[in-house]
C-alpha cells in the first residue's frame, strides 16, 4: 500500500492540475485507474497506451491537449526520449505504477508512486491505489472491475456485495469472480472493448465516465450496442481458442499454445487457461509478422522466463512474478519452448 503521505501527495497533484492528460495502460487496471481519477476530479483527458515503453509515438497528444500535468497510470516503462521531451516543455509528471522497475532510470523530477517501493511494500493494482485517493463509494464497481482482471481481490468486495448482491458470487478468488459473476462480466466487457477501433474505444470511455452503475454496462441499449457486439464476438473467439488449447494439453507441465488471427488476446487467453488448468505453466504466443507476442502464467513465471529467454539478446519481457509478457522473433520460439521444458523438468 502507498503511505498516507503518498496518497495525499497524489491528491494534491490532482487538485493543482487544471487540465491533466492521463496516459493509461490499455487494460482494465489502467482504464479503471483513469476512470476513478477522471470521475472524481472531473477534469482531464485520457489516452490508452498500447505499446511498451510509452514512447514518442504518444507525444503528439500533448500538442493536441495542452496539458498542464501528465499522469501515467499502470504503464511499466517509459522511454527516455519521452521524458526528455516533456522536461523541455516543463510539464510535471506523476507516475503511478505497480510493476517492478529500474528506479535508477527514472528522472528525479518525476513524481513516482509505486507500492513495491513504498515503505508498506506491496503490489496492489493501480486501480486500488487510485481508489485510495478518491474513496468514492459510487465507484466501488470500477475498483472491483479494475482489480479482478489483475487477479487481485480487494477487501472492498464485501461492501460492494451489499450494494449489488445480484452481481457477485460468494468467493475470494479474483479469477473465479472475474469469470463467473456479473461484476466479473463488467470487467471482461470493458477489457474486450479496449481492443476495438480507436473511435469505439473513445466512445466506450465517454460512456464509462458518466455511467452511474454497473447495470448500465450490462444492459444492452443503444449506447452499449457496439460494446456488447464486440464482447460477444471476441469472447466466442476466446472460448474456441481455449477449447483448442485444452485439447492439446498433454501430460507435461508446460502448455505451449500458438495462435494467430486478427486480434491479439494473449493475456485473456493465458489468464483463462491458467484458471482452468491451475497445474500447468501456460505460454500463449500470438503469431503475426516476424515478432511474436507471448503471454506467460505460472508460479514464478518471471524467474523462469528470465532464464529461458537469456540467450536471445533482442527478446524482451516484463510484468509480475506469476504473470509475464514477452516479445521475441518467431524463429526463436521453438528454442524458447525447449528451454522452458528443461527448466520446468
Ligand atoms: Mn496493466
Amino acid at each position: 500500500m502507498l503511505t498516507k503521505k503518498e496518497i495525499s501527495e497524489i491528491h494534491e497533484h490532482l487538485l493543482r492540475a487544471q487540465s491533466p492528460l492521463f496516459y493509461f495502460d490499455n487494460d482494465q487496471d489502467g482504464l479503471c485507474s483513469y476512470l476513478l481519477l477522471r470521475r472524481f476530479y472531473n477534469k482531464g483527458n485520457g489516452v490508452p497506451v498500447k505499446t511498451s515503453p510509452l514512447s514518442m509515438d504518444y507525444f503528439r497528444r500533448i500538442d493536441e491537449f495542452y496539458p498542464d500535468y501528465i499522469f501515467i497510470l499502470d504503464q511499466p516503462t517509459v522511454s527516455k526520449e519521452f521524458f526528455d521531451a516533456i522536461k523541455e516543455k516543463n510539464i510535471p509528471v506523476v507516475w503511478i505504477d505497480h510493476h517492478e522497475n529500474d528506479k535508477s532510470l527514472i528522472p528525479e523530477e518525476i513524481h513516482y508512486y509505486n507500492p513495491i517501493y513504498s515503505s508498506k511494500k506491496s503490489n496492489e493494482p493501480v486501480t486500488k491505489l487510485c481508489y485510495e485517493v478518491t474513496k468514492k463509494k459510487e465507484d466501488l464497481w470500477l475498483l472491483i472491475a479494475g482489480c479482478l482482471s489483475d487477479k487481485f481481490f480487494p477487501k472492498e468486495y464485501k461492501e460492494f456485495s451489499k450494494f449489488y448482491p445480484d452481481l457477485v458470487i460468494d468467493s475470494k478468488d479474483p479469477f473465479k469472480i472475474f469469470y463467473d459473476s456479473e461484476i466479473g462480466k463488467v470487467s471482461r466487457i470493458i477489457g474486450m472493448g479496449l481492443k476495438d477501433r480507436t473511435s469505439l474505444v473513445m466512445k466506450m470511455i465517454r460512456f464509462l465516465i458518466q455511467a452511474r452503475t454497473p447495470y448500465e454496462v450490462l444492459e444492452e441499449k443503444s449506447e452499449t450496442m457496439s460494446l456488447h457486439k464486440r464482447f460477444n464476438e471476441i469472447n466466442s473467439k476466446l472460448l474456441s481458442l481455449v477449447k483448442k488449447a485444452k485439447e492439446m494439453k498433454g501430460n507435461s507441465k508446460l502448455l505451449f499454445f500458438k495462435y494467430s488471427g486478427e486480434i491479439s488476446m494473449s493475456s485473456d487467453l493465458s489468464n483463462k487457461l491458467s484458471y482452468e488448468l491451475p497445474d500447468k505453466f501456460v505460454v500463449v504466443a500470438f503469431l503475426k509478422g516476424a515478432r511474436v507476442n507471448i503471454s506467460i502464467r505460472g508460479e514464478n513465471a518471471k524467474g523462469i522466463v528470465e532464464k529461458a529467454i537469456k540467450e536471445f539478446p533482442l527478446a524482451k519481457f516484463g510484468g509480475h512474478r506469476d504473470a509475464v509478457g514477452a516479445q521475441m522473433d518467431e524463429d526463436e520460439l521453438d528454442k524458447f519452448k525447449e528451454n522452458l521444458e528443461k527448466i520446468l523438468d
